[in-house]
Parts: structure tokens; sequence; C-alpha cells
């Protein structure tokens, strides 16, 4: 019996409607596999959190966290606390101090007739956005300069060591010669003259240790334009941080909306938890609503088991979410249906075990 040990971070919005249904199909698996167990523990934390103690997490959280075998993650930020503040203090600590420096975004069109772009039924949209996940631009480095002054000097600094940018390239071009498929870099070295030139070096560097690999390079305004232009000549991209969170948003926008795009931040020496969440905020919009999409928090489950290496039911997700998709009138009302985020959750299972 192999048990796993979830810290369960519904956060703010409609994060705690969306984990509900992704821990009721852990659940579900849970009774129809004598094999495996879970056993889930939730912590507070979040934006109400914070207005009440004045931080997002306890200061010992990631000690707290440490022996979990995951961490689900519901969204984070909600009105009345600083987004900067709400990302800053929990998801992106989490990322960085469980080193999850890997995040895999896949960008997969599950019902050709939920891309917007034309030509729909011949729409083969399905790639992975290895996104670098612990340095560049979201570093947090910088300084704000003669505030309020007119010689006011804002700076944000981008770094990008020379561990952090080896790794994540070396796992993308492993992941490639894994999968056999193709590898693209998206950088911007014509502008960062230091960043996005070292980027570009190191990823011709890694490059001659793989020259089974077929590679190309792309300049992040000419990848944004093939994201909603020609997304099928995409297999696997490697990109920076701040450059993989706007693509992702764009391969959900051609692949069916944020209620369907899911992320996975890993620690791929499994030294600390990896962490599963949805793309998607926390809505506050609809928050408390029961509307919300729950399905990208599924499919977060679905590479949460991948990851345990559980890959039977990893898969038996994915496939079960594009049975799903192929009735809009059942899903939630961001999908052109009519059912509440229970009602998918609810329906999500009988499909799994039909
Ligand atoms: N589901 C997690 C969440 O609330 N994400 C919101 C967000 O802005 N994420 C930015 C990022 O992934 O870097």
């Amino acid at each position: 019996m192999k048990q796993f040990n979830i810290a369960l971070i519904p956060g703010d919005g409609i994060g705690s409607e969306v984990v509900a249904e992704g821990v009721k199909v852990l659940k579900a698996i849970e009774k129809a596999d004598s094999n495996i167990a879970f056993s889930f523990t939730e912590f507070p934390w979040g934006c109400e959190y914070y207005l009440k103690y004045g931080k997002m997490m306890d200061e010992d959280g990631i000690d707290q966290l440490k022996n979990y075998d995951a961490i689900y993650l519901g969204a984070v930020g909600y009105p009345g606390v600083p987004d900067h503040i709400s990302l800053r203090d929990l998801l992106i600590k989490i990322r960085k101090e469980f080193d999850q420096y890997v995040n895999l975004r896949p960008v997969t069109l599950l019902n050709p007739t939920l891309t917007p772009l034309k030509s729909k039924a011949e729409r083969d949209i399905d790639f992975l956005v290895i996104r670098e996940n612990s340095e560049g631009e979201y570093a947090g480095a910088g300084d704000w300069l003669y505030k309020g002054k007119p010689e006011e000097v804002v700076l944000q600094t981008g770094v990008f060591s020379r561990k952090g940018t080896e790794r994540i390239i070396r796992y993308a071009y492993e992941e490639a010669r894994k999968l056999k498929k193709t590898l693209t870099s998206v950088s911007k070295g014509n502008a960062l003259n230091y960043s996005m030139v070292f980027w570009d070096e190191v990823f011709e560097e890694i490059g001659k240790e793989y020259p089974d690999v077929k590679t190309y390079s792309y300049l992040v305004d000419a990848a944004s334009l093939y994201f909603v232009a020609e997304p099928e000549r995409f297999e696997i991209v490697v990109t920076s941080n701040l450059f993989g969170d706007i693509l992702t948003d764009i391969g959900a926008a051609i692949t069916g909306g944020m209620g369907l795009a899911t992320g996975a931040n890993i620690n791929p020496e499994k030294e600390f938890p990896s962490m599963f969440e949805p793309v998607h905020g926390s809505a506050p919009d609809i928050a408390g609503e029961g509307k919300a999409n729950p399905i990208a928090a599924i499919w977060s489950v679905s590479q949460m088991l991948d990851f345990f290496g559980e890959e039977a039911w990893g898969k038996a997700i994915l496939s079960t979410i594009r049975e799903l998709l192929m009735d809009t009138k059942a899903l939630t009302p961001d999908m052109g249906g009519k059912g509440s985020t229970k009602d998918v959750g609810d329906i999500f299972i009988e499909l799994l075990f039909a």
C-alpha cells in the first residue's frame, strides 16, 4: 500500500471550491484502488489569514510543509491585500523555499471545439511549456529609490544564475530526448542583452550534449504570435519564469480558457515536496457562488499522480476530462454550461468509474 500525505492550501476565493473537487477525486481513487491511500491536512493560509494575522502563512510554515509528499494549492489573491504580497509571500515563497524550479504547464486542446482559433476541427494543439520557476524576473531583486521624488527610480532585476539556467534547460532537453520531441527555447536576446544572451548561450552549449534533439529558438514576441497563429509547431517549450507565465496564459486562451489550465511546480530531486495548482487566480467576482470551473484543479491532481508514479491514474483522469469536455452543457458557465462546481466534480467521478 502506498501512502501519500498531501498538504492542502485552498487559499483564497474560489480556491477552496475547486480544491474540494480535486480532493473528492483523490478520495474516489483511494476507494477504488486498495494500493493507494491519501491523507489530507488543510492549512488556512491566504489573504483572510493575512488580514487577521498580518502574514500569508505561519512563520514556520515552510517547516510545517516540508514532510508532505505534495502540496495542493487552490488560488492566491484577494481584494484588500496587495497582489504582490499575496503572491510573493505564499505561492512564490513555497516555490522558492522548496526549490520547485520546474513549472510544467501543458497546453493541450482536449476538445477541438473549445479553441477560438480558426479551422477548429483540424487543430491538434498539444505541447508542454517548461517554465523556469525559481529565479529570472521573479527573483524579487531590485530597489525603489527616491520614492515620491521627481528623480524616483525603480529597479527590478532578472536573476539568471548559471546553476538555475543550466538545470532548467537540461531538464527540458532530457524531457525532449525521453519523449522524442522537438525543443523550442523562448528568450529575448535582442533586447535583454545580459540575461537572455546568457540564456541563449546556455541553450546552445547544453544542446551539444543532445545532438538527437531538434531545437528551435524564438524571441518571445515571435513565440507569442506563433502560440496564436501556429501553435502546432510546438512540442516542448523551455523559457524563463515571466515569459513562461505570460505564454501559458496564451496557451490557456487557445485551448479552452483559464478554467482548464494546470501547473505543476516540481522539485525533480524530490528533496522537498512539489506543488500542484490550477493556474487561475481566486476569481473574487464569482467566489462563493458555486460556479467556478474545477477542471484545472482536477487536472492538477492528474499531474500529482503522474509525479507520484501513479501514471495509470494520471492518464485516466486526463482521458476522463477529455470525455467530460465532450458535453459542454454539463460544464460550468465559463464553458457555456449550466453546471455547478460540485456537479462537474460529481459527473467527473461518474465518468472516471463508468
Ligand atoms: N492557482 C494559483 C494562483 O492563484 N495563481 C495566480 C498567479 O498569479 N500566478 C502567477 C504565477 O504562477 O507565477
